[in-house]
């Protein structure tokens, strides 16, 4: 197998063109990040890692791109390298029948999250579903290297997944394209509507295409031979520059981080995309626009974006398209309909008329990205008769588990919020988000359902916010099975929170068994640097105590434990999160090259937050807050914003504040935090509950 394919120099390229029938318009346009896609001379390249755990898996274990080996789940395959593929193994093989055509086979299994902690490690073996949990978080943190080595190059990127993404090549290919051809570097003082001057002959010499171009079936079976392509016009030249850059930026993930990846080279996202997917792995397609037509005839309309599964079906069915064999669905919907006649079939819906117009002809452009919408995040496992959790100690395990999970989501949400996002526009740019709400959830053996919801302080720390998330959900816990389940009954008449008063082991405290149990956080909120409102000012200990009680460990045991544990785990080694914020700020104002701007308003708060949070000195212990948790219990679960605040802010004033308000969002966000404290200061200070048996 090749490592990778980076032949270049392939093809000898000329032009034919005698005008060009682009302007200086279209060219400029390559250089604005909001509008470049819709250029006529826009590239965007997609790339796409090769089997990614797979691959991830292959490196870690300082294997070759011929070793078979396979990701696994449990006893499923996730991913399969493509020295396995070649033994003819597939993703849907169970690793017994993958074992059976490939006794050499090398099975990966995902790193584990272990009941009881809050980190992931890889086990020995096949770990026990009984008591692991997958974790993906290995395979984010390469995805995040990888992204990163593409940021280097482009800041115009869109991750679309774990291992794939969209690259707007325009502005590097008007930088190129101004140094390679002076005929149009004082593109900037000419005309919008000038015609640009034809393309100079000299293209063939310093142009050339890297990877493989698409030209139709026929030559495409040409491709080990060389054989000159036509440089028609600009566009030409745009997309084979593309192809170079794109083939920069995976010769350099290789070299860096030694991950191969397949990559498409388009005028569009929709068109890259496929591109991408057409000579897998470790190798790049590139669609000139005279080829679209040709290439889509590989594809059906469902194999594009947004029109797989139902969607395209109906579109399909509504259209009265046929989908035998014999015919192509796009070149059949190119070829017999006008735009007028998609929009009489699909009830005037001009939208949705307009864009099958444009996919089927590879003009559908849209813009790059970001994913600024994360609404919510769940962590959750169920659980066989043989595991039904039973104790309360039991479930402390598992939130441990599901709260490690969450946070190490959070990291990759604030990689993306603060390393990805260019867009300023939608003022997202240099934020990071918390979330203010935690959810717990849990279904008893006769699948009832029973939640309850709290708002949480936000926390840029990730380990205070981790301790929040185990804390947090704790209590939603203890309150769903106090009030919805007969868990008194199996405790001799007492409730939960009678039990923990009186300092009964969490080992010998009844539940109702639980099939499931599920945390979420959701409701999150951006944060920049200045108006962060940390709530805590203690260290997240608060279940490690408890920990500490139960297994009779000291806290000097389990730190020695956690350091003598395999390197490949969770710990923060790469990450160090207590400063990992931080420098992610750090990082952004660099990069930036621009310091946040101190807006009187906010830096007072911020100000005025950290005096008001430091004299409450909140104690961070759980079982402090369990104690009197029923006292604001009442207050807290439920909505996040409490009604009071609706009214405290009127026309930009602030009535307890006495003062004028800019962002009323950021400063409503800025009383909750402080009623949080507030809450979380008079339930603090309790004495210390007793917890050995
Ligand atoms: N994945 C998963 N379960 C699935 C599909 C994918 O866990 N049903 C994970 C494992 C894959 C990764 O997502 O490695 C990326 O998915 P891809 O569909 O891109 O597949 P691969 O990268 O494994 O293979 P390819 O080389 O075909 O892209
Ligand atoms: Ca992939």
């Amino acid at each position: 197998m090749s490592v990778v394919n980076h032949r270049s120099n392939k093809y000898a390229v000329f032009n034919s063109a005698s005008e060009s029938k682009f302007c200086f318009k279209d060219l400029r346009a390559l250089n604005n990040p909001k509008v470049s896609f819709k250029s006529p001379l826009s590239v965007i390249a997609h790339i796409d890692l090769n089997a990614f755990f797979a691959q991830v898996e292959q490196i870690r274990l300082n294997l070759s791109s011929n070793d078979p080996i396979v990701c696994a789940q449990w006893s499923s395959l996730i991913a399969v390298s493509y020295a396995a593929r070649a033994y003819g193994i597939n993703r849907m093989d169970t690793i017994k029948v993958a074992r059976a055509k490939c006794p050499d086979l090398i099975i990966a299994h995902a790193a584990v999250f272990q009941k009881g902690n809050s980190h992931w490690a890889y086990v020995p073996g096949l770990p026990d579903p009984d008591i692991h949990k997958v974790s993906l978080d290995p395979y984010r943190r390469e995805s995040r290297k990888i992204f990163k080595v593409i940021k280097l190059f482009c800041k115009n990127v869109e991750k679309a997944s774990v291992d794939e993404g969209y690259i707007d090549l325009g502005s590097l290919i008007y930088e190129r394209l101004r140094k390679i051809f002076p005929e149009i570097a004082d593109c900037e003082h000419q005309d919008d509507n000038e015609l640009l001057p034809p393309l100079p002959d000299k293209s063939s010499s310093v142009i050339r295409a890297y990877g493989e171009i698409y030209y139709n079936k026929e030559t495409l079976k040409l491709k080990k031979k060389d054989f000159p392509i036509r440089l028609h016009d600009w566009d030409d030249a745009c997309i084979l520059l593309g192809s170079q850059i794109l083939f920069e930026i995976r010769w350099e993930i290789f070299k860096v981080l030694g991950f191969t990846t397949s990559g498409g080279v388009a005028r569009n996202k929709v068109m890259a995309k496929l591109a991408g997917g057409f000579l897998k792995p470790d190798n790049q397609t590139i669609i000139l626009n005279s080829n679209i037509n040709s290439f889509l005839e590989n594809f059906e309309l469902d194999d594009m974006r947004s029109m797989g599964g139902k969607a395209g079906q109906l579109i399909l069915k509504t259209l009265g398209v046929p989908t035998d064999t014999k015919s192509n669905t796009i070149a059949y919907i190119r070829d017999n309909f006008t735009l007028g006649e998609l929009k009489d079939k699909l009830s005037n819906d001009s939208v949705t008329s307009e864009k099958i117009y444009d996919l089927v002809r590879g003009n559908y452009s849209e813009e790059l990205t970001f994913r600024t919408d994360v609404k919510s995040m769940m962590s959750r496992k169920n659980f066989t008769s043989r595991t039904y959790v039973t104790t309360l100690k039991d479930a402390i395990d598992w939130l441990k588990v599901f709260s490690g999970d969450l946070v190490n989501r959070i990291v990759e949400l604030d990689d993306e919020s603060m390393n990805l996002e260019n867009d300023d526009s939608k003022g997202t740019k240099g934020f990071v988000r918390r979330p203010k709400l935690v959810a717990a959830q849990v279904t008893t053996t006769s699948y009832v359902k029973h939640s309850k919801q709290s708002p949480i302080p936000v926390s840029k720390s990730l380990d205070k916010l981790q301790s929040t998330i185990e804390e947090e959900t704790l209590k939603l816990l203890i309150d769903i099975l106090d009030s919805y389940t007969y868990v008194s009954k199996l405790n001799g008449g007492q409730s939960l929170q009678e039990l923990l008063k009186n300092g009964t082991d969490l080992k010998c405290i009844n539940i109702v068994p639980l099939a499931n149990i599920s945390i979420g956080v959701s409701n999150f909120v951006k944060y920049n640097e200045l108006n962060f409102i940390d709530t805590y000012t203690g260290k997240g200990t608060a279940f490690d105590s408890t920990a500490l009680k139960l297994t009779g460990n000291t806290d000097r045991d389990l730190k020695a434990a956690s350091v003598s544990e395999s390197r490949e785990k969770s710990t923060t080694t790469d990450e160090d999160r207590k400063d990992y914020v931080k420098s992610l700020f750090e990082k952004f104002y660099e990069q930036q090259d621009n310091t946040p701007k101190r807006n009187t308003e906010s830096f007072r708060i911020s100000k005025r937050s950290k005096q008001n949070h430091s004299s409450s000195s909140v104690k961070y212990n759980i079982m402090d807050r369990l104690k009197n948790m029923s006292a604001v219990r009442s207050s807290r679960t439920g909505d996040v914003m409490p009604d009071q605040e609706e009214e405290l802010i009127t026309d930009n004033y602030c009535n307890s504040c006495q003062q004028e308000i800019e962002d009323v969002t950021e400063h409503k966000d800025y009383h909750y935090a402080l009623n949080l404290s507030k809450q979380f200061a008079e339930v603090d200070g309790g004495e210390d509950l007793n917890f050995n048996c």
